[in-house]
């Protein structure tokens, strides 16, 4: 009897344990649209690089009309190792080359016409800058992506079918001839008039029907579906609403596309961009900002500009409003017509990789103590937010929508910027955080914002302390999986 009556205690004993132990490893539900796995691995990408080259490098123009002739194209001392490396000692992460611009001349030699590499004198009509670009950034070790102009000034049957068979074709040709991408790029410009096969006319197509895009962005999944589509109404990324680099202070992941007065659904190139910059509050769609912007007044290469690259403290700005607000940081840097990347551009480029290894060299959150006001049992504790690893992180009780934590230095520290991320794959949830700190026996707040999302890089003026604080107020419990502190010396 008395054993039957251990069993029983035995029995019961497991069941506690069990469920203990399930609702502490029960995770936060996920909140709202989620990023997919491809858009998390692009996330962390951060600060990457484009590459506009094209036949406009020859001739001085931003906008090719189509009818230049290929033998334009003649880069003095081509080579992709210099523009790739100085990319890769730059900290950039991969590089997106404009395989066509508006002016339809293919930097690789494509089956389907006439206007490209093949034609002209470089490399004796033997050259694939393509190719040279795409084998670099893999010996590099950065990823590589195209943009394939949609509008096209220099095809006779640009405006109709027989064009977008045309145009998925190339497009077919750059997803399965050049490895991996990790992003493919659309533009959004339409802008009329052209050279179109001599016509020289202005034609006009409706964006909304004409390109078929769900059709392209299969042809995408199917062919090269580790690649992230961008366009200004994505699928997975979006067009931050700009060309300067910024995107507004409280910058959402999530997004709903809007589209223009009078049209009844955005589409690529008619949408309401300037909503990039902040995306939307419970948006439809996890569909974060890139911030695209050139190092330069234009995005090809002009020799008169050579004494207008951005400086050091401009590129930093643009960092802190791009990276530091959740978005990714997509800096243009165009190859001169030797086809290198001009010795300003580059010198500019290793002072940026300087002033971040040292800005984010020594985070000082490193080995603190973190104590939550309130914990969601034990894998989720405060201890998850200084552990360097994105993967574990700090979440609360489900019905805990604001928190509050706390971290005690080993010693006391001069600092002026915080980043702190949230663990996105369960998607974006904080609407507000403040930043405080203990002086004198009272915590001062020194920052506070809006969202957080993948990262957000709050500056404040320098303060000395052993001890700071986090108030976080979400849409459902929050889940943070880092917070740093550093003390940069400039920005
Ligand atoms: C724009 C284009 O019209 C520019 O020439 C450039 O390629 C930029 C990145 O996108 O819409
Ligand atoms: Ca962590």
């Amino acid at each position: 009897m008395t054993r039957i009556y251990y069993f029983i205690g035995f029995l019961l004993a497991g069941s506690f344990l069990l469920s203990g132990c399930a609702q502490q490893v029960t995770p936060p539900e996920p909140y709202g649209t989620l990023p997919s796995e491809r858009q998390i691995v692009w996330h962390n990408l951060e600060t990457y690089a484009f590459l506009h080259f094209t036949v406009n490098t020859f001739t001085d123009k931003e906008w090719g009309y189509g009818d230049e002739s290929p033998q334009v194209f003649n880069p003095t001392d081509f080579d992709a190792d210099q523009i790739v490396s100085t990319l890769a000692n730059a900290g950039f992460t991969g590089a997106i080359l404009t395989a066509k611009h508006h002016d339809g001349f293919c930097l690789w030699p494509s089956k389907y016409t006439e206007h490209s590499v093949k034609n002209s004198p470089w490399r004796n009509g033997q050259g694939d800058v393509v190719k040279e670009i795409s084998e670099a950034c893999r010996r590099h070790g950065i990823k590589f992506g195209v943009y394939l102009s949609p509008w096209d000034r220099n095809h006779a049957d640009y405006g109709n079918e027989q064009y977008l068979e045309y145009y998925r074709n190339q497009l077919t040709e750059l997803l399965t001839n050049y490895g991996e991408l990790f992003e493919v790029w659309f533009d959004g410009a339409n802008g009329g008039d052209g050279y179109y096969g001599g016509a020289r006319e202005e034609r006009r197509i409706d964006p909304s029907t004409y390109y078929g895009w769900d059709k392209n962005f299969a042809m995408i999944r199917e062919l090269q579906p580790q690649a992230v589509i961008f366009s200004d109404i994505g699928p997975d990324v979006r067009w931050v609403g700009n060309e300067r680099g910024y995107t507004a202070d409280s910058c959402w992941a999530t997004y709903t596309p809007l589209p223009p007065k009078g049209v009844s659904i955005a589409s690529v190139g008619a949408t309401q961009y300037q909503i990039g910059e902040t995306g939307t509050m419970n948006g439809k769609y996890w569909m974060p900002a890139e911030a695209d912007v050139s190092i330069r007044p234009g995005w090809f290469y002009h020799p008169s500009e050579d004494d207008k690259v951005k400086t050091l403290e401009k590129l930093k700005d643009i960092y802190f409003h791009s990276v530091g607000n959740g978005a990714s940081f997509l800096l243009n840097v165009p190859p001169d017509r030797r086809g290198q990347i001009h010795e300003t551009d580059s010198v500019r480029l290793m002072e940026f990789k300087q002033f971040l290894d040292n800005a984010f060299a020594d985070n000082l959150l490193k080995g603190s103590k973190a104590k939550a006001g309130n914990t969601r049992g034990k894998t989720y504790q405060a201890v998850n937010l200084v552990d360097d690893n994105p993967s574990t992180y700090w979440a609360t009780d489900d019905e805990q929508t604001s928190a509050k934590v706390e971290f005690q230095l080993g010693a006391s520290q001069t600092f002026n910027c915080m980043v702190l991320q949230e663990y996105i794959p369960l998607g974006q949830r904080v609407t507000h955080f403040s930043v405080k700190v203990m002086n004198d026996g009272q915590w001062r707040e020194v920052a506070s914002g809006s969202t957080i999302g993948y990262k957000k890089i709050v500056r404040f003026n320098h303060v000395t302390t052993d001890k700071v604080s986090v108030n976080v107020n979400a849409l459902a419990c929050p889940a943070l999986s880092e917070v740093k502190l550093f003390n940069i010396e400039r920005w």
